[in-house]
């Protein structure tokens, strides 16, 4: 009996054992990939080619079929409309893991540690990665790239070592599309960090902001992101909102009059997004970003990133939140990404809509290009997809999707149909009546002498579906 006990104590540990074991160097299942000192040798991504163009009637899943980044739509090469990036947080941070399972994902190269041979290794990974897809940016925030010290000193150097790796992987083709520090993940962050109610908390946040321009303008960065993802309320009956904008605004003053200290010509943009993490946080959508940013005479100095996800969860379709940055002049930036019709959080979904892509991109020939910003994909693998070549398919087919709305937004506009809709629904401001409306110059009582004249107005047709059919035939 006492045996029997035993043995069952020693299955059970030696279960727990299995389950726990976290190997410190490279990973026994591709242990002819680690040379001695357990750094990496030979590629991360064997079997998987440099993805190249092969036309719509590829069955290929790793070639592009809409994406030939030479190719000239509408006098601009398609890599120049689209300059596309990858997010490192969502690619190679991301684990699939959320608040009901634990992570599902286990790249090979992975050690279940967070250490910096962790963090070097994980970046030689993503510059292996971009090279055989063809992007030349990538997006980062401080805390996915290298890990936490005991001390700000600490923290900063840690940075500073893996950044001077990916400096030197980066060579003279890549580089980051924008960079950004991480303010919501520490415990320190848990009221906001520029609008947190410890004045050591926005310290902390305005000195780990400083650093990571530094470092995005030394990997020569050409924009630099501030994403709210604390700064909001979870109840107005705790918080002194106006304080905490004011607060907001200081901050972002004060990281302007940085950026030119240092010499960073990179545009800084504000990413809207309605809430999550907190219940509702400031930069709600581009419409009050816009306000904020008008009031406390910040224009000039920030666009703003629109992510489609937060501009769905804000109630607005992603082409609404385009087309409103874009009219005030701050269309900077896209995160290119999608949510879920049938649930209501930020799913971070690649784009896969052809009819949405098609509008996101009729939005950016109409900004004549996102330069210096481009399309991030900060977008994730679902939590049940685990191979290490759905990374590659899930940015392939995000690629393919917006250059597929780049050709159909180009057919659109070289078409005229919908344009010539839409000026003839207008058409009544085309005289001189409407010329004097336009320029402010009608009064009050020179219409209502008008209307007195006309009598009941005639109301045409909105041709709605007309509309709609025109865009349907370009897809
Ligand atoms: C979160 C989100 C962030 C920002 C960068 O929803 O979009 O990843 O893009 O902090
Ligand atoms: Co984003």
């Amino acid at each position: 009996m006492a045996g029997r006990i035993l043995l069952l104590l020693l299955s059970v540990n030696v279960v727990f054992f299995i389950a726990n074991a976290v190997p410190e160097t490279c990973p026994a299942d591709l242990g002819e990939k680690c040379g001695e000192d357990g750094e990496w040798e030979g590629e991360f991504f064997p079997g998987i080619p440099k993805i190249k163009y092969e036309g719509p009637s590829s069955k290929n899943p790793l070639a592009y079929k809409w994406y030939n980044a030479e190719e000239v739509i509408l006098g601009k090469k398609m890599k120049d409309w689209l300059r596309f990036s990858v997010a490192f947080w969502h690619t190679f941070r991301g684990t699939g893991a959320d608040p009901f399972g634990a992570p599902t994902k286990y790249w090979p190269w992975e050690d279940g540690t967070n250490s910096i041979d962790m963090a070097k290794r994980r970046m030689r990974a993503n510059f292996e990665f971009l090279n055989k897809l063809g992007v030349d940016r990538w997006c980062f925030h401080d805390r996915d790239i290298a890990p936490d010290g005991k001390t700000l000193q600490e923290t900063n150097s840690n940075l500073d070592e893996v950044v001077a790796l990916a400096k030197e992987l980066q060579g003279d083709k890549i580089r980051p599309l924008w960079g950004t520090a991480q303010l919501f993940l520490h415990p320190r962050y848990m009221h906001g960090a520029a609008t947190s109610s410890e004045l050591g908390v926005y310290a902390f946040a305005a000195a780990q902001v400083k650093k990571a321009m530094e470092v995005t303008h030394y990997l020569g960065g050409e924009n630099y992101v501030f994403w709210g993802g604390r700064e909001g309320y979870q109840t107005l009956l705790n918080t002194d909102m106006e304080r905490e904008l004011d607060h907001l605004a200081k901050f972002l003053e004060a990281a302007v009059a940085y950026k030119k200290k240092i010499g960073f010509n990179g545009t800084l943009l504000i990413e809207p997004k309605p809430q999550e993490p907190t219940k509702h946080q400031y930069d709600w959508d581009a419409a009050t970003t816009l306000n904020f940013l008008r009031k406390y005479g910040l224009l000039g100095e920030f666009k703003l990133n629109i992510e489609c996800n937060h501009a769905t969860l804000s109630g607005h379709s992603c082409h609404h939140d385009l087309e409103t940055a874009r009219i005030n002049g701050l269309l900077g930036n896209i995160d290119a990404n999608t949510g879920d019709p049938q649930v209501g959080w930020d799913t971070d979904q690649f784009m896969t809509d052809i009819g949405e892509a098609t509008m996101v991109m009729l939005s950016v020939i109409k900004n004549g290009g996102l330069a210096p910003g481009g399309f991030n994909f900060d977008a994730k693998l679902r939590r049940e997809s685990t191979d290490v070549e759905d990374l590659f398919i899930a940015h392939i087919s995000g690629m393919d999707t917006l250059a597929r709305g780049l050709r159909n937004a180009a057919k659109l506009i070289e078409d005229g149909s919908l344009a010539e809709l839409v000026r003839k629904r207008y058409s009544s401001f085309d005289t001189e009546l409407g010329g004097q409306i336009e320029a402010g110059k009608a009064d009050f009582e020179m219409l209502e002498k008008k209307v007195m004249e006309w009598g009941e107005p005639k109301v045409a047709s909105a041709k709605q579906e007309l509309a709609e059919m025109i865009f349907q035939s370009a897809l």
